[in-house]
């Protein structure tokens, strides 16, 4: 079945653009960067001063230009913008490649409820039917007021479970729900509420529901800008959108950085590497 966010506004019609082993292998690169990043760090941290951990870390993020963070943003990436279908084709063929599965080397390099949303989404059981349920939508909102702004503390485990099960259209309308209920944007409670990867997953997980192009082409331009060029994000979202919903991203990159993704990738590359994403981006509009 087809779901709602593969739509026909690819740029590149002429090969596949999904690949589950490529996206096996980024989740791969992503993780092992997860366990590498934090414990490289740690190791270091736990043995020196605190001023000289300060110096480490500023030293740390001016020569890698990301700090730690980059690997779960590519993990979130991948696990909020692919289909339920999509998701079992990647465990697959991350298990033929790796001999181990998806799910197991997540919960040995992240933690908590960070962890228990990842596994869940990696499950690719989110609900892609395109039908919405207003009385669902009414009994989620309630469900994510009453498990946040309106007791102390919060249920990070009613949050997991709605936003990481409930198909993006359906969750569009619980959103609205919330809005009526709280007076308040869902962002705005999970900010409020939640912390770290985990906040920053679930704040991507509203932002695809809400706008997945929207949200591919933030992910765009953070690649893009900046000194030197995140490549790893830069060839994912090109290649694995091409023929899926490029034509959306390039529209909202527009709109919001009032310049062209095309634009964007002729002054911050070069030589072949340059000419294949142009190829692929398609248009310089
Ligand atoms: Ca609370």
């Amino acid at each position: 079945m087809a779901s709602l966010w593969v739509g026909h506004r690819g740029t590149v019609h002429d090969y596949p653009g999904f690949s589950p082993s490529v996206d096996a292998e980024a989740i791969r690169k992503a993780i092992r960067g997860i366990g590498t990043d934090e414990k490289t760090l740690i190791s270091i941290l736990t043995e020196r001063t605190n001023a000289q951990r300060q110096r480490i870390v500023q030293e740390y993020q001016a020569a890698y230009g990301k700090g730690t963070g980059t690997s779960e943003h590519a993990l979130i990436e991948i696990l909020t913008t692919r289909t339920s279908r999509q998701m079992k084709e990647i465990s697959q063929a991350y298990y033929t490649a790796y001999k181990k599965s998806l799910g197991d080397d997540i919960s040995s390099e992240t933690s908590g409820d960070f962890r228990k949303a990842l596994l869940t989404l990696a499950d690719g059981r989110r609900d892609e039917s395109l039908k919405v349920d207003e009385q669902l939508a009414k009994k989620d909102a309630q469900i994510l007021y009453n498990a946040g702004e309106n007791r102390w503390g919060t249920d990070e485990d009613k949050f997991t479970e709605i936003l990481c099960l409930r198909s993006f259209p359906q969750l569009k309308l619980t959103f609205d729900e919330y809005r009526n209920i709280s007076q308040k944007d869902i962002e705005d409670s999970i900010k409020g509420e939640l912390s770290g990867h985990f906040e920053d997953l679930l704040l991507a997980i509203v932002h695809c529901a809400r706008n997945m192009p929207a949200f591919l082409a933030e992910r765009l331009h953070q690649a893009l800008k900046g000194a030197g060029t995140d490549e790893f994000t830069l060839n994912r979202i090109m290649v694995s959108r091409s023929e899926m919903d490029l034509l959306d991203i390039r529209a909202e990159f527009k709109k919001h950085y009032g310049y062209s993704v095309y634009s964007a990738i002729k002054s911050d590359t070069s030589g072949d590497y340059e000419i294949t994403l142009l190829k692929i981006c398609g248009g310089d509009d």
